[in-house]
């Protein structure tokens, strides 16, 4: 199964004249986040070639690292703030046609009937029904190099679709949890974290159900090293990758900084027709084009970008071929807020009012350090409590503390006495909810611009309404607002968990592509991704996403072993 790879020149008809590089693989899997590494990773580990395209750079030692690996960022989360807003690149920013009556009139300024398109700016879009906060991280590893690594499973009944049983959802998740590394028991020694759930485990609010427990968390901790190490694409790539302490695997090749422009398909009647036979990239550092030709290709450049690179490739508004391509799109409500612990909480520390050991630990504490006034070691690690979503509680919850690109702690706030509460509800999947795109527009890296039209259902504004009077009653058991940070809803786009744009289905009315993210009507594409879950889901959706992955690898394993490959 190990075909040399060999790179040579000759002319490509489909890009016209001029010689371009070739690339013979197997599979080329384009983006680098956590589901086109599950693919890389199953693919290469069962012999078959990869070659990933990843429009961002590499900008960590190993391939594909958490931004959060790393001991400066550790002890002051703020830093890490500045970075993951580096990463979250807009992807449709409505062009401003505000008048600015105060202007000086010399200078150039907008023709409110045109607008400016550079830098994301989009005409098209019509400000009331974008999702302001939508965006793309152009980075090896994806969204994955900065994600809050929380990964929950999806509930059977109100979140999960019905295209696997339940113990076919049950074998993918186990393994997508072992891949990922997730666990819950990591906080346990925490005092703030024992606090927090304690306190709100105490606070049964008339409903005993109600359970606050570790959240599910995708990190480790080694024995050896001061700091968490947060699991992220890296950790899924495990040996597959090169890094200055090993050569990687030779079957597979990580191409940063080199954008997948189109996939060329063969438009000829026949039992070709459909087939695409090679993926058109461009180099973006040298400008030149190249190819990579294979037997399957994977889109798996996020939830925007991978209805963005399909539509490129032909299945366009005009083509009709995929109605459902980039509707059904579903982007959970948020609401935040930040509290400062109570000053009664806090004066129970000392007292060790679970018997688990706090005296100790203060007492040294306070004898290394006799000026600090808090009765909490500098190294006690953040709260990470949750609440699954359920019946009557039809939300996720974070109750924690998660430096992103919002919820900046004022230098003058001691950070261990903050606590933050983020809670998600879904959006229900519907059809005039979508991304569309345009040939006539195109965003800063020369791909169609993304336009959004997105409403919140009534019913699903009704939730909304209702979990975030439920995130205030929790907050009021743990202390009161930070500052700037009192409870609000965030814009939509806040949860970064855009789903449904290449929905997997049962028929092409209602769906992009099968349950191993088979595209409907070709034989070699297949889409990974958030994009790919077809339900509206109030959880964090990447463990689901790594789910759908595995199942598709695991397709084009069976595909490509050597009995179906004659
Ligand atoms: O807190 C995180 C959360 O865990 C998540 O999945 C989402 O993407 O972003 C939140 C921060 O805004």
């Amino acid at each position: 199964m190990n075909i040399p790879r060999h790179m040579h020149h000759h002319p490509y008809t489909a890009v016209g004249n001029e010689d371009v590089s070739v690339i013979e693989t197997e599979v080329v899997v384009i983006g680098s986040g956590p589901t086109g590494a599950t693919y890389a990773r199953k693919l290469v580990d069962a012999g078959i070639q990869v070659y990933m395209v990843e429009i961002g750079a590499q900008e960590t030692l190993i391939p594909g690292d958490h931004k959060k690996n790393n001991y400066i960022v550790q002890k002051n989360l703020n830093n890490f703030i500045n970075i993951v807003n580096g990463e979250l690149d807009e992807l449709s920013v409505p062009t401003n046609k505000q008048s600015v009556p105060s202007l000086d009139p010399s200078v150039w300024s907008i023709d409110p009937h045109q607008g400016t398109i550079a830098n994301g700016q989009n005409p098209f879009q019509d400000a009331y029904y974008n999702i302001p906060s939508a965006a793309a991280s152009r980075t090896v590893g994806g969204m994955g190099s900065h994600w809050t690594c929380c990964t929950p499973r999806q509930h059977p009944k109100l979140e999960r679709s019905n295209l696997f049983n339940s113990e076919e959802w049950d074998r993918l998740y186990t393994e997508a949890e072992e891949r990922i590394k997730t666990n819950s028991t990591i906080f346990e020694d925490s005092i703030r974290h024992q606090l927090v759930k304690h306190v709100l485990q105490d606070y049964t609010y008339g409903h005993g159900e109600r359970e606050f427990i570790p959240m599910p968390l995708a990190v480790q901790k080694f024995p050896d090293q001061t700091y968490l190490e947060w699991s992220c694409p890296a950790t899924v790539f495990g040996h597959i990758t090169r890094t200055p302490d090993r050569p990687g695997s030779k079957l597979f090749t990580l191409r940063p900084q080199a954008r997948c422009t189109r996939l060329i398909r063969n438009k000829m009647e026949g039992p070709n027709s459909g087939v695409v036979e090679a993926a058109l990239c461009k180099d973006l550092k040298t400008n030149k084009p190249f190819i990579v030709r294979a037997k399957k290709y994977v889109i798996a450049a996020g939830a925007v970008l991978t209805p963005g690179i399909m539509f490129n490739s032909g299945w366009d508004d005009n083509s009709n071929e995929l109605p459902a391509l980039g509707r059904y799109l579903t982007e959970q409500t948020m609401a935040f807020c930040q509290v400062i612990l109570s000053r009664d909480l806090v004066d129970k520390i000392p007292k060790d009012p679970y018997n688990l050991g706090w005296k100790e630990k203060v007492e040294r504490h306070m004898a290394r350090h006799p000026k600090d006034v808090l009765p909490i070691p500098f190294n006690d690690m953040d709260p990470q409590v949750y609440t699954p979503l359920s019946e009557n509680y039809p939300w996720h919850t974070q109750i924690h503390r998660d430096a992103f690109s919002y919820g900046q702690v004022p230098a003058t706030v001691d950070q261990r006495l903050i606590v933050d509460l983020r809670w998600f509800t879904w959006v229900s999947p519907e059809k005039k909810n979508c991304v569309s795109f345009s040939h006539e527009i195109t965003d800063q890296f020369g791909m169609p611009q993304p336009t959004f039209n997105f409403q919140v259902p009534r019913e699903d504004a009704r939730r909304a309404h209702d979990m975030i009077e439920d995130m205030c009653n929790v907050a009021s058991k743990l202390g009161g607002y930070l500052p700037g940070a009192e409870p609000k809803m965030l814009q939509p786009g806040s949860a970064i968990h855009i789903s449904g744009t290449t929905r997997a289905g049962t028929s092409k009315e209602d769906s992009v592509c099968d349950r191993y993210g088979r595209v409907w009507g070709t034989d070699n594409v297949v889409v990974g991704g958030c994009n790919v879950i077809p339900t509206g889901a109030a959880c964090n959706p990447t463990l689901t996403a790594i789910c759908f992955a595995i199942a598709g690898a695991d397709k084009i394993i069976e595909e490509l072993s050597p009995k179906n490959k004659a």
